[in-house]
């Protein structure tokens, strides 16, 4: 019998690829009902998983399931090509499902993940939203991890997504985002944000900045602090003293 193939790993090798994973809700105006739907319904919605800046992500994802509440008819949703959403309408909140299925040549297992479906506007301005019909996005970044991936999987993985003229799974040039070319889609993330895409390198550096500052005030409060125990430290001796000099 032949030995299998593609299930060589190369080793020492992880390789990572962004996604968005959410839901977006709208709530129906009463006095402009859209045709079909239910009289208790209060709300349309889509749940979705994407690439960043709408990349093509189904040269390393298959398909996806979503599985909905019970109270939905056919609760589990199989969406096998992009784009992997499902839209719905509804009446409350529930949290989604969502098992992720890699191409066959990933040979890895699916994986699953869950996303709290949000309909209504919360903090300080709720109110307000709500009045004004505001639709509601929750999402999350989400990194995927290909730990030693099988070397026909990695081929895959770094060729990216396919581009028009070139078939899919043909091996291009490796991607690397130095040899990018402008406009060209890549499996990075953006280097600025824009209107459709809050996620990019500027957002990352940003955050870093602030994770870099509250590490500098943690430690600020640290040093203070053991200044303080230092103090109380030496009153403790002080008093130790005092109380051994005053034994007969
Ligand atoms: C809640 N635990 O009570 C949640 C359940 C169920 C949402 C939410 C529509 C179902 C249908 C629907 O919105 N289900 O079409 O009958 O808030």
């Amino acid at each position: 019998m032949p030995a299998p193939t593609g299930t060589k790993r190369v080793k020492g090798v992880q390789v990572y690829r962004p996604f968005i994973y959410g839901s977006i809700a709208k709530p129906v105006d009463p006095d402009n009902r859209p045709a079909g739907i239910t009289a208790e319904h209060t709300h349309l919605w889509s749940v979705y998983v994407r690439g960043v800046d709408g990349e093509d992500i189904s040269y390393w994802l298959k398909k996806v399931q979503f599985k909905l509440h019970e109270t939905y008819a056919n609760s589990s949703r199989m969406i096998e090509s992009p784009p992997f959403e499902v839209t719905e309408s509804g009446w409350g909140e529930f949290e989604v499902q969502l098992k992720l299925y890699f191409v066959p040549e990933a040979n890895e297992k699916a994986q699953t993940l869950w996303h709290a479906l949000k309909l209504h506007p919360y903090g300080p301005d709720a109110e307000g939203q709500k009045e004004r019909r505001e639709t509601i996005v929750s999402q999350n970044y989400e990194e995927i991890i290909f730990n030693e991936p099988v070397e026909g999987f990695y081929d895959i993985l770094t060729s990216g997504p396919p581009q028009p003229g070139r078939g899919k799974g043909s091996k291009g040039s490796k991607q690397a985002s130095t040899m990018k070319k402008q406009g060209e889609r890549s499996a990075e993330i953006p280097q600025d944000t824009s209107r459709e895409n809050a996620y990019s390198v500027k957002t990352e550096e940003t955050e870093l900045l602030r994770l870099r500052e509250a590490s500098k005030a943690v430690e600020a409060l640290i040093r203070q602090e053991k200044g303080a125990l230092k103090e109380k430290e030496e009153k403790l001796a002080t008093l130790k003293r005092e109380a051994e000099a005053s034994q007969p």
